[in-house]
């Protein structure tokens, strides 16, 4: 039976956090656990998150501050490849509900043939609920940026629901990327794409957060800008 790790990062998700857990856990997969990883959130995520873990396989990582949710998914993933039982799969979403859950289980079985699943919002099934013009605009021209800069044929490059096999993370040396934000999604699938490992992407439909505060800022998009150059120019 395999092992599966899900990973997600917390910045003030109260609201979103407890909802994610039951619908995580109530697809009844066998063998699944949760890690946490919170920035000392000021809303108490992690003392929610604490509680859950009293009913629920949930280990919650608590970082002393915001440093983004590249930073926190480098120290997440490190934690889970550092420990000694090891997963097969380490999935990763996050935690505003903007992930469905529901997917996870074709996740896995396409994980069974391919070493990265990415969750894809521009394949044919895909799609973006309720974000407005200009984050759509964003996400689009980022994602084209990317693709044409580092010559990827992937269509979702920044999008943060993915399940990996782990000699994947292993291999990709997690303590060589700086991201900060969604650019860390870039750099990891743009490394297991240039180490010669197999991707493929599924549909996802991505649906704006109801509740909490985006950390979506317009540095994290001049971050990515640079970045996809220093990465096409490294090599
Ligand atoms: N630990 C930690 N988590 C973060 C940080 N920034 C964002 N996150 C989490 O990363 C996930 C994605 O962040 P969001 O703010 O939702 O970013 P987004 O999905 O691009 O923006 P929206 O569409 O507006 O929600 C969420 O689970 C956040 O709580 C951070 O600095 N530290
Ligand atoms: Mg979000």
């Amino acid at each position: 039976m395999s092992r599966i790790i899900v990973v997600t990062p917390t910045y003030n998700e109260k609201d979103n956090i407890s909802v994610l857990v039951e619908k995580l856990f109530s697809l009844n997969i066998s063998n699944l656990e949760l890690w946490v990883v919170d920035d000392n959130s000021p809303d108490g995520t992690a003392g929610i998150v604490k509680e859950l873990s009293l009913k629920y396989p949930i280990k919650l990582i608590s970082r002393s501050k915001k440093e983004g949710l590249g930073a926190a998914y480098a120290a997440g993933l490190k934690s889970i490849l550092n420990q000694n039982d090891q997963p097969d799969y380490i999935i990763q979403m996050d935690a505003d509900l903007s992930h469905d859950p529901a997917v996870i289980p074709a996740m896995i079985k396409k994980i069974g043939e391919y070493d990265l699943v990415l969750g894809s919002r521009y394949i044919a099934g895909g799609g973006v609920k309720n974000w407005n013009f200009f984050r759509r605009w964003v996400s689009r021209w980022s994602n084209v940026y990317a693709r044409l800069v580092l010559g990827l044929p992937f269509k979702d490059l920044t999008g943060g629901f993915k399940c990996w096999r782990r000699a994947v993370l292993e291999k990709i040396g997690l303590g060589s990327l700086s991201s900060v934000g969604y650019n860390f999604q870039i750099e990891t699938t743009y490394k297991a794409h240039k180490l010669g490992f197999k991707i493929c992407e599924i549909p996802i439909i991505f649906t704006e957060r109801k509740r909490g505060a985006s950390k979506f800022n317009v540095g994290i998009v001049g971050e990515s800008f640079i970045k996809v150059l220093l990465l096409k120019f490294q090599d």
